[in-house]
């Protein structure tokens, strides 16, 4: 289409003026942006065309991702850059005066997630594309992706997040391919021609749902491969005595990522989002199917689908539904298909986010579909008789309905050949612990998927200036295989790189304070050490931790001013779920401490405390790369894999952290001498939690530095108010630290002191950092991904030149 920055040029001007039909210097950048955007996207056209014939014509295995989330971020400089045009087009634009970056900024992050799970699904479709693999995703449109966060006076406010205001560039709509999803109404049985029973779904009310296909672009191999999303739209011949509220109920279905699910309303509003996408996304992958095949037997054959949590479990007994009723297949049959086409990844150990349906919301909103996993439940529920007979108590945990419950973890495990956790620990939890029934009954569907990140968004994208240097020193390689870092090892005591490393984190810490200061109006000192946690606000993740230690540091600079400390500066970001109460009050706590701390002139050159607002996928791009010092700490257990924490370390971050997720991995790859590992062990956890013995009051009562800390959450030494932090001090206290803060409260102030002598000694540091580096290559999501390839969805790259 343009093989020249000349042409590339000639090409934009004319379609710039032509679309706005007006002169190029009277154009805005927005109006830039999208002009580019949609040239962009013809460009991919065409090989995403060819790819498609290709999948079409080889018939090839197909894998599809269901995920109620894909937090994708910008698109803009990641296309260009795995189509290989990123530097013609940005010295084209150059040559304009128009600044490639200042483009990229205008386009919205497409934050269609909350966090870890969402990114991951976004990580592996770059993955996929980029290895040549027929792997595409499905998922939801929202209007609004995960609110934006503005914080007043400390407090976190949400305001509706406004993606798709401008239109995104990227998606076509594909209104021909709608797909019809019934809800409410009632099953009628009745018996056919050949005397079997069947059953009808009568009366439903009928939403459609519109696919958006997005491409997803490999690198720099022209593999296109599809991510689509589904948009909820009055369907056309829907009659209803309430119009307006039946067009508000379908809008509302694809209105929001995870609406507030405190209340009823909110559940059957989940519930509809969860069965929207499985329907959906069913019938394409099965008609696709048909229009190259004819035996549905053969369907594991040729498509595998993965889980993604359990949110899109329902595509379980949707794909029965499909068989049985529209097919007419026996159940037998059916059931074969199914629990050879599904698998699932569990991705949290967390009882409160296992997911359950009442049978009261479930039955009357996907009648068909409720009696569908009634009969999966008693036909599983009998083949677990025949192999513990009488073994009432166990055939009840493992129930897929039981007490008025429908469990979504339950179905998961029973329809699908494979159930993996994130990383080795997590996977050890669930099959000792949490599935430990379910891997008692099916040991052979358990294994195990470390998590991983796409290199070429969190490395070559974020950290161009690290990736070239990179390249200048052990060739480009390490991009399409990343395992290469590890030729880094022998740089790692080499004087100049680390020098040159030392450089290039000066850079990214510059830009990011000038962030800092645009948007919190703070200077933040470039030699001081940028001490980061960039995560979801949650209890177990434990941001407390890292604020009470803040408190300690501020306590013991006031008592001596000459403790010696070196400079920090310490920076947050987090978004609280709407509906919770606790997390909220971390983040005002931050601020609390933060506005006292930052206004202190006695400490003002040792600590400074950063919150940076509406923390997102484009500025975690800014934040990975200009920290030091990465905070995994969570308390261990509970953090299923983590990969925040691969991102820190692929840029040269230390992380101090627990046992926990992925950090034993990065432990076990970056050798001990190069992490700071501090707490309890999982097991010390669990054990604590089956046999007791923890008291947080003894801790509080025989650590001074405990009992100061604790005692400023509630005396008003950080907030006028003395009630405000009061759930925080309880959760402490009379709840006795269920997250074992106070517990790993020492260890963690002693790792701390460790890091500061450490960064005292730059010979060391930087060795450990390039150590880090080089051993990140195994983090990157194309090891995953061929590792699901290989083991789980056997299926196999291409060789299809074009
Ligand atoms: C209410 C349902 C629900 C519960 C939890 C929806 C969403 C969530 C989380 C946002 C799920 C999540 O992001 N889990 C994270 O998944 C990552 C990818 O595997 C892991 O690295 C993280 O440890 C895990 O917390």
């Amino acid at each position: 289409m343009f093989s020249d920055k000349t042409d590339f040029k000639e090409a934009f001007l004319k379609r710039l003026e032509m679309s706005y039909g007006k002169p190029f210097p009277h154009t805005t950048k927005r109006d830039q942006f999208h002009t580019l955007g949609n040239m962009i996207r013809e460009y991919i056209s065409m090989n995403w065309i060819h790819t498609n014939e290709h999948y079409r014509l080889q018939n090839q295995k197909q894998m599809y991702y269901l995920s109620i989330e894909f937090l994708l971020g910008r698109l803009l400089g990641q296309n260009l850059i795995n189509l290989g045009i990123y530097e013609i087009v940005k010295d084209g634009l150059q040559d304009l005066g128009i600044t490639l970056d200042d483009l990229e900024e205008i386009e919205s992050d497409a934050g269609l997630g909350n966090g870890g799970l969402g990114r991951l699904a976004a990580c592996f479709l770059d993955s996929l594309a980029s290895l040549d693999l027929p792997g595409h995703g499905s998922g939801i449109r929202y209007k609004h992706g995960l609110f934006e966060q503005k914080i007043v006076e400390g407090y976190q406010v949400e305001l509706p997040e406004q993606w798709l205001r401008h239109g995104h560039v990227w998606e076509v709509r594909k209104p021909d391919l709608t797909v019809n999803v019934p809800f409410w109404g009632r099953v009628e049985s009745f018996v056919d021609d050949q005397g079997n029973l069947r059953f009808e779904h009568r009366d439903a009310e009928y939403v459609s749902a519109v696919p958006y296909d997005n491409p997803v672009v490999g690198y720099k191999n022209s593999t296109v491969n599809t991510l689509r999303l589904w948009s909820a739209e009055p369907a056309r011949y829907q009659p209803h005595k309430d119009m307006m509220k039946y067009k508000r109920d379908t809008e509302a279905i694809t209105e929001f990522l995870y609406p507030d699910d405190t209340h009823d309303e909110g559940k059957i509003l989940r519930l509809k989002q969860q069965y929207f996408l499985v329907c959906a996304s069913i019938r394409t992958i099965v008609d696709s199917y048909l229009t190259k095949n004819d035996d549905l037997l053969k369907l594991p054959e040729y498509v595998v689908i993965h889980i993604n949590d359990t949110h899109p479990v329902l595509a379980i007994p949707e794909l029965m539904r499909l068989l049985l009723d529209e097919y007419k297949m026996n159940w037998d049959d059916a059931w074969y298909i199914v629990t050879k086409t599904f698998c699932y990844t569990n991705h949290t150990t967390l009882s409160e986010a296992l997911e359950t349906w009442p049978v009261r919301i479930f039955q009357p909103l996907l009648p068909r579909i409720y009696s569908i996993v009634n009969e999966i439940n008693e036909r599983y529920c009998h083949q677990l008789w025949q192999s513990y007979p009488n073994e009432w108590d166990r055939i009840e945990k493992m129930a897929i309905i039981a007490h008025g419950e429908v469990k979504m973890a339950h179905l998961a495990i029973a329809g699908s050949f494979s159930v993996n956790g994130v990383a080795k620990i997590h996977s050890e939890i669930l099959k000792k612990r949490e599935m430990n029934l379910f891997y008692q009954f099916s040991p052979e569907k358990f294994n195990s998927k470390t998590n991983g990140i796409t290199h070429r968004r969190w490395l070559l994208k974020a950290n161009p200036e690290l990736a070239q240097l990179i390249t200048e020193t052990i060739g480009s390689e390490w991009i399409r295989s990343p395992d290469h870092l590890t030729k880094l090892h022998a740089f790692s005591s080499d004087s100049s790189f680390q020098q040159e490393l030392a450089k290039v984190r000066r850079v990214k810490k510059e830009k990011l304070a000038h962030r800092i200061y645009q948007q919190n109006g703070i200077v933040v000192d470039i030699n001081s050490i940028f001490d980061v946690q960039v995560k979801r606000l949650h209890a177990y993740k434990r941001q407390l931790l890292n604020v009470l230690h803040i408190m300690y540091l501020y306590n013991r600079l006031k008592e001596d001013p000459t403790y010696n400390m070196l400079p920090r500066t310490f920076i947050f970001g987090a978004k609280a779920s709407p509906g919770y109460y606790y997390a909220k009050k971390i983040i005002k706590l931050i601020h609390s401490v933060s506005k006292k701390v930052n206004a202190d002139p006695m400490v003002k050159e040792k600590i400074k405390i950063i919150f940076l607002e509406n923390y997102r996928v484009s500025v975690a791009e800014e934040i990975f790369p200009a920290a030091d010092v990465s905070e995994q700490i969570s308390t261990a257990s509970k953090e299923a894999s983590g990969t925040g924490n691969m991102k820190f370390m692929m840029n040269g971050a230390l992380t101090v952290g627990t046992l926990d997720g992925a950090n034993i991995e990065i432990l076990e790859r970056a050798g001990k001498e190069n992490i700071f590992i501090f707490g309890l062990s999982a097991e010390e956890v669990l054990r604590y939690y089956s046999q007791g013995g923890y008291s947080s009051m003894e801790y509080y009562h025989l650590d001074e530095r405990i009992h100061t800390v604790v005692n400023q959450l509630v005396n008003g030494f950080f907030s006028e108010d003395e009630s405000e932090f009061e759930p925080i001090f309880d959760s402490l206290l009379v709840e006795n630290d269920y997250y074992f803060v106070l517990r790993d409260f020492a260890s963690y102030i002693d790792i701390h002191q460790e890091v500061d002598a450490t960064f005292q000694k730059p010979e060391k540091w930087w060795k450990m950092s390039i150590e880090n580096i080089a051993n990140s290559g195994y983090f990157s999501s194309d090891r995953t991904i061929e590792e699901y390839s290989n083991h789980i969805w056997k299926i196999n790259q291409y060789s299809f030149h074009k």
